[in-house]
């Protein structure tokens, strides 16, 4: 094929999978009825596909659904499922669907595969575990039905895999396996049951299939690279040997293969896709094997350069015979369609593309390879319109926002020493030693949410819905004074999103109605699409916070998400630097912050939950990435008085890696997910001489267990054994949003009790 696509969203243009999974969890469909429903996703998809110009019968057409994840998938093909599950494995090695699901998610004290980021996406994988002991074996026809499924419709597919190293290099030593164990040490292991699956394929009518090799590219795998080249070399010399399988298509998103695109054109593959948005084209390499140019942004929203990712097609082509046009990932980071969302104004439609339109892109490159560019001057001309409009567009540039952001000086990022902070916040909070607090939001009930929706619909007047959530606060700080928590928050009933709710209410944002993307499973999230310059038209959170603090004595905790977290969960803009971009964010939530402390709130949290995911894949990028996303929170918050205690969370454990940068953010006091992890942290604390507050988590909010005071005590002793006590502050791990009110008022209450033993113990 000349023009293809990595993958395409899996979750139904109206979220028909989840609905239907969801459906099945709850008891309500049978697993036939799931079945069905998938496979009917799955031919409407092809039929679309072929309706926006791939071939039907070219394997051009991506066979890539999930019902879940696409590595649990890969783990389940390969019989790779952990010990505590073996119950769930037939007798012909396979698992069904409630027993997939199980792996997915858990069941009784069995926990379920850990989920971590998929490369520095929002998408979150979960992780295989692998010991000496994995026993592989081709152990699901899955794939191989749905190839079948597609040639009995009259479709000629390509299936996609995760392929086998970077199967293994996201994998996880099996809790067993020996120290020095890692799971790539079973490559030789595995390679003969991908063989056996693309022969299977083969059978089943696939001439293509499409191997997903993206931890090639990443820099943050924790094996040495010399054993990643030769891990590659050896699975597709190994692959490619094999006599019977389809064409082998070896796909590199998210960034540049670099040294293993050598490594893998040495091999016997038919065809490597190369990311040629985020990384660049191979200077001086050449090849007779197919390379796919993954000129189409898979992973944003912009109908961008089509005349430039031509043009790049055309210089891949100069020094290589053989090239074909893709996306640069799967579809699957993006929504189905812009047609979907009426309420969107038609010049910034005209501006975007989401998968249905990138599709249509791809077509006419494709048309533009084999014909010639004047074939498609006039596509090629509108799309160069459409962005130039972009450009000029009101709102795009705005001079107010630029002259403040080239007028900025280090001091706009810096706040005074800390010693004389801390005086001023003892002063002005008279704060417990160990003090204790929450995340910030509290469980969104059915009510909540209900009348979220009737204000949406009409149904609700503006004032009746503000009495509504006025009587969730009231109810949220009775329940904290009565437990005894210290620092009182208002439990954010009125945010559907912590970034939705920011880009609603700030200028240069849009949101969407249908734009759902898979975050992890079945759940979804609508990212906000940041396409012009940020500016806060009036205050947003001033009057929870000001109408929660005049029902307490307590301090009040002022809530806001950060630069960086509101960046990450969103669309962003690419025609300007993610420094600049994050200083406008930055700049607007300053002035929130200047108005909160103004109307006498004491204490603000800025969450920056997405620190850790924006991080680039290569070491190279790292310092620039660390500069601009501290410095954005500094921006935001240095311009407080010393007395204003300014507080950060953060999510996902993996500190190492950014404890430096979480000391460089300033705050006052930190936050940060520690109980799942039985405080693992805390010793990365200490070596880092971490000297301001701290909250290690004290109570998992993942699950409805209720911790016993026993459990919380342990979790403080071992914070206070580390950190000097003064520094440690209690609270849960994240926010409650996601529980239900009776887990946690007793959870709270059993935090508080710990508390009060730690406090009567202590010398300080
Ligand atoms: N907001 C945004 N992005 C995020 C998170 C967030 N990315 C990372 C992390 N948190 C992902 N976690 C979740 C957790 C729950 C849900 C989605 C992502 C979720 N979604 C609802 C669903 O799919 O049913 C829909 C929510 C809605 O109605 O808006 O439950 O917190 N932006
Ligand atoms: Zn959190």
């Amino acid at each position: 094929p000349t023009g293809t696509i990595l993958g395409y969203p899996r979750i139904g243009r109206r979220r028909e999978l989840k609905r239907a999974v969801e459906a099945f969890w709850a008891g309500k469909i049978s697993a036939e009825e799931l079945e069905q429903s998938a496979s009917e996703l799955r031919a409407a998809t092809r039929e679309r596909l072929v309706s926006l110009g791939l071939g039907r019968s070219d394997s051009s057409i991506p066979e890539a659904f999930s019902f879940y994840d696409q590595v649990l998938d890969a783990a389940v093909t390969v019989g790779a499922v952990p010990e505590r599950f073996a119950r769930l494995v037939k007798e012909d090695g396979s698992v069904d669907l409630a027993g997939y699901f199980t792996i997915a998610r858990g069941e009784g004290q069995d926990a379920p595969l850990e989920m971590t980021k998929w490369f520095d996406s929002n998408y979150h994988y979960l992780v295989p575990e692998i010991g000496p002991e994995t026993d592989f074996h081709l152990a699901s026809d899955r794939l191989v039905r749905e190839v079948a499924e597609a040639t009995v419709a009259g479709y000629r597919t390509r299936p996609v895999i995760v392929g086998p190293v970077t199967f293994l290099l996201l994998s996880k030593p099996s809790d067993g396996a020996p120290a020095d164990f890692q799971p790539i040490d079973r490559l030789d292991d595995l390679l003969p049951v991908y063989a056996e699956l693309l022969a299977a394929l083969t059978a089943a009518g696939a001439e293509w299939v499409q191997l997903d090799e993206p931890a090639l590219v990443s820099e943050s795998i924790d094996v040495p690279r010399e054993v990643v080249l030769e891990a590659t070399r050896r699975a597709y010399e190994a692959l490619g040997s094999s006599v019977v399988r389809p064409a082998i298509f070896v796909a590199s998103p998210y960034a540049s293969l670099d040294d293993a695109l050598p490594v893998l054109a040495s091999t016997p593959v038919e065809a490597i896709g190369l990311d040629l948005v985020k990384g660049s084209l191979p200077s001086g390499f050449t090849t007779d094997k197919v390379l796919v140019g993954g000129v189409i942004d898979g992973h944003n929203v912009w109908r961008g350069d089509l005349d430039n990712a031509f043009s790049a097609l055309e210089r891949l082509r100069s020094s290589n015979p053989n090239v074909a046009v893709s996306t640069s990932t799967s579809l699957f980071h993006v929504p189905h369609d812009v047609e979907d969302e009426p309420l969107l104004e038609g010049w910034l439609k005209s501006w975007l593309a989401f998968a249905d339109q990138k599709v249509a892109q791809v077509s006419i490159l494709a048309k533009g390879l084999t014909e010639g560019r004047n074939a498609i001057a006039d596509e090629l001309q509108a799309a160069t319109d459409a962005l130039e409009a972009r450009h000029a567009a009101a709102g795009v540039h705005d001079g107010a926002v630029r002259e403040r952001a080239a007028s900025l000086t280090p001091s706009d990022f810096s706040r005074g020493d800390y010693s004389a902070r801390l005086a001023a916040q003892e002063e002005a909070l008279h704060l417990p030693f160990l003090p204790t607090t929450t995340i910030g939001s509290f469980p969104q009930t059915g009510d909540i949410r209900k009348a979220r929706a009737a204000l949406v619909r009409g149904e609700l007047s503006h004032d009746d819905y503000v009495e509504a959530m006025r009587a969730e606060i009231r109810r949220v700080v009775d329940l904290q004074e009565e437990i005894g928590l210290d620092v009182i928050v208002h439990g954010e009933p009125e945010r559907n999103d912590m970034v939705q709710y920011f880009a609603e209410n700030l200028d240069g944002f849009a949101v969407t109605q249908n734009g759902w993307v898979q975050s992890y499973g079945s759940r979804c999230t609508r990212p906000s699409i940041l396409w012009g310059d940020v500016s806060r038209p009036a205050p947003i959170t001033v009057e929870w916070s000001t109408y929660t603090q005049s029902l307490t004595y307590k301090p009040v905790k002022g809530m806001l998400t950060g630069p960086v977290t509101i960046l990450a969960w969103s669309f962003v803009r690419d025609d300007q630097p993610l420094r600049e971009t994050a200083n406008q964010v930055a700049l607007a939530l300053r002035d929130e912050i200047a108005d909160l402390e103004a109307a006498g709130i004491g204490i603000i949290q800025v969450d920056e939950p997405a620190l850790r995911e924006l991080l680039p894949l290569k070491k190279k990028d790292h310092d620039d990435y660390l500069d601009w996303s501290v410095g954005s929170f500094r921006l935001a918050t240095a311009g407080v008085e010393d007395r204003t205690q300014i507080h950060t969370h953060l999510c996902y454990s993996e500190f190492g890696v950014v404890i430096d940068a979480i000391n460089r953010l300033d705050a006052d006091v930190t936050s940060i997910e520690a109980a799942r992890s039985k405080m693992e942290v805390v010793p990365d604390i200490k070596r880092s001489g971490f000297g301001r507050g701290i909250g290690p988590g004290v109570y998992d909010i993942h699950s409805p267990r209720v911790p016993s005071v026993e459990e919380v005590s342990e979790l403080i002793e071992i914070a206070l054994g580390s950190i000097p006590e003064r520094q440690v502050w209690v609270n849960p791990d994240c926010g409650l949003k996601t529980r239900g009110y009776d887990e946690t008022v007793q959870s709270l209450a059993n935090v508080l009790e710990a508390t009060r033993a730690a406090r009567a113990k202590a010398t300080v």
